[in-house]
Order: structure tokens, then C-alpha cells, then sequence
């Protein structure tokens, strides 16, 4: 039975890998994750904001059982979106997250999870799965961690010594008990690059995010105005944030790898403000069309671009 898996395993492997253009692939058992334990103390700490719904759904983050009942592996993969690095940022420009310049990953990692899923039953007709792409309740980087496809660096993020961390994850949760990789080790050693690289002091430790600081909730998840409470700069962002990634030594040195599924729109690069500013509604829309974009509402893009005009002095 084992070896009838072991087969079934690379099968899937190659399917994912060469198939479908997923990056990484790896599996891990569907057991109880042990950062439930940091979890509970980032939402004691209030290191969550206005996201009610990590709060509301932790009990189910820390255990894929809980999506599938039964579950017994999970097939973790990944799509990579390393372009060589962005050249600083002119005076009159504005930027979105790296990830946020292509087509919306949901999608694309969706679509191509149902595709293994439904190759999966064919090989092994008695299979469950079910496909989570961000928006599950579950914690995607430590089984992924787990799956041996990278490790949770200080800046949070997942990294893998051959891509980096520009990387979008999804899982597969199966009730067929595929044999397990094993996980990856931290390889940040001594390096606090990203702490110091962080505009708003959001690392307050390493491995800990306080997402009320972060750019990155500010300008996508945080839903309500900026008081005064809020960090003064958006470091040029008006959607999203790389700085703790794109000074990683992990990135500097990787090979830029695009998933061809996820290539990048060159007139999502630097924004003029000029043009932005003159947006409306519609011209936003059509401008994020496809892409994540299109989770900020032209309002809040109003109030992101008038945050970016605030003055310095108290950094
Ligand atoms: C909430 C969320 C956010 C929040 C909070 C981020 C965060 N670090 O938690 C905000 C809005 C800020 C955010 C930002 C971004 N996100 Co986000 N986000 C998520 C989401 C939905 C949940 C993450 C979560 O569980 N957070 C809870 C906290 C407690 O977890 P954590 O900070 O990761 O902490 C872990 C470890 O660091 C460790 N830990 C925590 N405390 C401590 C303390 C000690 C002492 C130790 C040793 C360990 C430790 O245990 C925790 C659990 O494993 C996931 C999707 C998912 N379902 O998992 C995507 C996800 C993590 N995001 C993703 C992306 C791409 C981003 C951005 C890069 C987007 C951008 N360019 O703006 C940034 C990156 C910012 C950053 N440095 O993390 C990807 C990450 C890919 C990768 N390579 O890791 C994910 C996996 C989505 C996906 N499916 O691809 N995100
Ligand atoms: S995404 Fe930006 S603001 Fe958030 S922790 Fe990283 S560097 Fe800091
Ligand atoms: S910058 Fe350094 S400490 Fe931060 S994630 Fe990368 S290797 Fe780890």
C-alpha cells in the first residue's frame, strides 16, 4: 500500500509541477500545527486589527481536519513571482506589491487545485480533497513549512532557498495518506535585515508582525479611515508592501521565476500620482481589472493616495 502511494505521490508531483506550472510541491500529514500557540498570543495582542476574521476563526486555523473531515496528507505547492528588482522610486511615482502587478492568484492557484484534485480521483477513484488558496482558515505557511517547501523567515513570510519568498501557496487537504516530505529549517541565522529594512517598526521581534503598523493591512485590509494613531508613511505603497522581502538576501540572490501564469503587466510598475489621482471609479477598475487590485475600492484608493501626501518629521 505504501509503495502503490509512493507512486500515486510522484505522479501527483509531476502533474503539479509539469502539467499544471506549479512551482514547489510537497506534502505534509494533516496533523494539529503547533502555531496555533502564536496565534492565539498575536490576536491576545491585538496584532490583528479590524481582521475580526483571523479571530473569529482561529480554532480552526491549526488543524486541516477541521476543512476536511478524515484528512489525512496535504499537498502544499506554490507559484513563484520573483522579477528582477524594482529601481528606487521616483519623486511623482507610486507602487502596488509585487504580487498585485499580475492576473489574482486566487484564481489561477484555484483552478489549477481543482485540476489536481480531480486528477487525484482519478488515479484513486476513493480520494476526498478540498482546495484552500489563502482565504481558508488555515495556517498555509507552517504547513507549507512543514511540506519542506521554505521556512517562516523573521519577516513572517515563507522562503525557499531557491526562490525566495515571492511565493503564493495553496494546499490540497486529501483523505489519501501520501507519504510526507520532510520540513524545512530556518535558514535566517543571524541576519535581521528585514527588522531594520521595515519602515513602521511592524517587525516588532523577529518572526512577529504587528499587522496594525504593517503598510501592507494598512493600505488592503484596514477598511476604515487612518486617524492619527497610524503610521505617517506608506513608503511610496498605495496597495500592499515588499520592503521585508525585497532586502532579504534569500531574494537578492535568487533567479528571477515568474509562473507564466502569473506574468507580470509591465503598466502595473511605478505609477505616475498625476495619473492616479485623475482616476475614477471606472478608471480604476479597468486599470486593476483581473488582478488584486480590485479588492481596494476606489474609495479607499482615495484615501491611501491622500495618507502618501502626508508630511514627514515624526518617523
Ligand atoms: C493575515 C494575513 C496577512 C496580514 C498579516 C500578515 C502575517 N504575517 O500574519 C497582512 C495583511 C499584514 C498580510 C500581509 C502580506 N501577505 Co498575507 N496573509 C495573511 C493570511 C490570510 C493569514 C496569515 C496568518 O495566519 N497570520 C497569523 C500570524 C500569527 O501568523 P504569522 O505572523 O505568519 O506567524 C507565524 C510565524 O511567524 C510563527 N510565529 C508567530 N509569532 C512567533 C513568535 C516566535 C517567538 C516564533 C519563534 C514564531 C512565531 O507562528 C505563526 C504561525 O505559523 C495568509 C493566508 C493563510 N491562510 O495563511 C496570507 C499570506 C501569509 N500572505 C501572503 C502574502 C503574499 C502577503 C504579502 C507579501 C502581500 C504584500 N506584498 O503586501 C504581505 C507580507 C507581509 C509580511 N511580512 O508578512 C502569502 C505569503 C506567501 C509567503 N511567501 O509567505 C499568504 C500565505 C497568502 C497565500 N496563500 O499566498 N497578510
Ligand atoms: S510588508 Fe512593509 S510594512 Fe509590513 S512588515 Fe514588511 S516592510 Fe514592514
Ligand atoms: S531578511 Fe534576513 S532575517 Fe529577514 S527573513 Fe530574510 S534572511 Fe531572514
Amino acid at each position: 500500500m505504501a509503495h502503490t502511494l509512493h507512486q500515486e505521490k510522484q505522479l501527483l508531483r509531476a502533474y503539479a509541477l509539469e502539467t499544471l506550472g506549479f512551482d514547489l510541491f510537497g506534502v505534509a500529514p494533516a496533523e494539529p500545527l503547533t502555531g496555533v500557540r502564536h496565534l492565539a498570543r498575536w490576536l491576545a495582542l491585538g496584532f490583528h486589527g479590524e481582521m475580526a476574521y483571523m479571530a473569529r476563526t482561529a480554532a480552526l486555523r491549526g488543524d486541516p481536519r477541521a476543512l476536511l473531515p478524515g484528512a489525512q496528507s496535504v499537498v502544499c505547492v506554490a507559484c513563484a513571482y520573483h522579477d528582477p528588482p524594482d529601481p528606487p522610486l521616483r519623486p511623482g511615482y507610486a507602487r502596488v506589491a509585487r504580487y498585485a502587478r499580475r492576473r489574482d492568484y486566487h484564481k489561477v492557484m484555484r483552478k489549477k487545485l481543482l485540476q489536481l484534485g480531480r486528477y487525484l480521483r482519478e488515479i484513486l477513484p476513493e480520494a476526498h480533497f478540498k482546495v484552500v488558496v489563502d482565504s481558508g482558515p488555515l495556517l498555509e505557511k507552517e504547513l507549507a513549512q512543514r511540506a519542506g517547501l521554505g521556512w517562516i523567515g523573521k519577516n513572517t513570510c515563507l522562503i525557499n532557498r531557491h526562490c525566495g519568498s515571492e511565493l503564493l501557496l495553496g494546499e490540497l487537504i486529501t483523505t489519501v495518506p501520501l507519504p510526507s516530505d520532510p520540513p524545512e529549517t530556518d535558514h535566517c541565522g543571524s541576519c535581521t535585515a528585514c527588522l531594520a529594512a521595515c519602515p513602521t517598526q511592524a517587525l516588532r521581534k523577529p518572526y512577529q508582525l504587528d499587522a496594525r503598523r504593517c503598510i501592507s493591512y494598512l493600505t488592503i485590509e484596514h477598511k476604515s479611515a487612518f486617524d492619527s494613531q497610524h503610521p505617517l508613511q506608506l513608503a511610496g505603497y498605495i496597495f500592499g508592501c515588499d520592503l521585508c522581502q525585497t532586502c532579504c538576501p534569500w531574494n537578492r540572490h535568487a533567479t528571477p521565476t515568474v509562473n507564466p501564469h502569473l506574468a507580470t503587466r509591465p503598466h502595473l510598475g511605478d505609477l505616475s500620482l498625476k495619473v492616479l489621482t485623475s482616476l475614477d471609479a471606472q478608471g480604476w477598475e479597468a486599470l486593476g481589472q483581473g488582478t488584486p487590485l480590485r479588492r481596494l475600492t476606489f474609495q479607499r484608493l482615495r484615501r491611501n493616495l491622500r495618507a502618501l501626501d502626508r508630511p514627514r518629521g515624526q518617523e
